[in-house]
């Protein structure tokens, strides 16, 4: 994540110290009993990738004037766990079949089909297991809300539709509804978890929530544009460049973007929040 200058507010020299912080919480997981099993855990975990989901959560309790306590740390690790395990099934040969994800071999073909589905439990339930140590007398909040994003009202009941088990998305309607559960939920409960871990106002939980929803739609609209030629096979996925083409979809992109910025004046210091609803929308990978 190296661009995203918003005045003088630097989104890379932002990042790295939170990135740092959140793979020391993220190793901690697997690292109390040395096993194949965990080393094949903690293998996707250390393949990178964004983080941009922590770091929403970090950033929204900044623009509640909160500091990123370790609590924060665990709750910004129980949603990449939750991320890092989806794209581990996401990638098994009975979803996409892909051999690679960020450069390096998919967890399957590393390890094998067997390992992966269990890597992908063990992420999951990992997830739960630290959220509830929690020690904020939330907790139990917390663990609900991740609970649901990540269900079958969330980010599983998006998968199903786009396995196609609930019929055809061919309308943008549909579409739209896929990806506000498949990719939108797990944006948008991080923003409504800091709103709890950093006692947020009525108001100020709301237009975190708000600005989650249309972050996570912007994401997936600017997604479909970096993978349009990927995704133009035949036997592609649906996606928002197949049915609005490539320009209008990077013009929701940024219509989505600036619904969620505008949200942005209920916080007192909204940068880290700002530059990264930019990254999200002009990003290049
Ligand atoms: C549990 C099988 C299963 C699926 C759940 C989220 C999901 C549904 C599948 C993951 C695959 C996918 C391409 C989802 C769309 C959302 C998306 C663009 C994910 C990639 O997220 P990034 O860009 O990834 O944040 P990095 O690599 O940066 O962590």
């Amino acid at each position: 994540m190296s661009n995203g200058v918003t005045g003088d507010f630097s989104l890379s020299q932002w990042n790295t110290p939170h990135r740092e912080a959140l793979l020391k919480r993220l190793q901690t997981c697997f690292s109390a009993e040395d096993s194949r099993l965990h080393d094949a855990c903690i293998y996707p975990i250390q393949t990178g990738g964004k983080r941009i989901r922590p770091l929403f959560l970090f950033a929204a309790l900044e623009a509640l004037g909160q500091e990123v306590s370790d609590d924060a740390y665990t709750a910004g690790a129980a949603i990449e766990l939750i991320h890092t395990y989806s794209l581990v099934h996401d990638d098994l040969p009975c979803m996409d079949n892909d051999d690679l994800r960020r450069g390096k071999p998919t967890v399957h073909k590393q390890y094998n089909e067997g390992i992966a589905v269990l890597v992908g439990d063990a992420l999951l339930t990992k997830a739960f297991e630290i959220l509830s140590e929690v020690s904020d007398h939330h907790v139990a909040a917390l663990v609900r809300l991740l609970g649901k994003s990540a269900g079958s009202v969330g980010m599983i009941g998006g998968q199903s539709l786009d396995i196609g088990f609930e019929g055809t998305v061919d309308s943008l309607e549909r579409l739209t509804v896929l990806h506000k559960r498949k990719t939108g939920a797990l944006i948008a409960v991080a923003l409504e978890m800091a709103g709890v871990l950093g006692n947020a106002s009525t108001e100020q939980a709301t237009a975190l929530l708000e600005f989650g929803k249309h972050i996570g739609l912007a994401f997936q609209l600017a997604d479909d544009v970096l993978d349009a030629e990927e995704d133009a096979e035949e036997d592609g996925p649906p996606s928002f460049v197949k049915l609005l083409g490539e320009t209008e979809t990077h013009l929701a992109a940024q219509q989505s973007m600036s619904d969620a910025l505008a949200q942005l004046t209920h916080l007192n210091s909204p940068q880290a929040l700002q530059a990264l609803a930019e990254f999200t929308v002009f990003r290049k990978h």
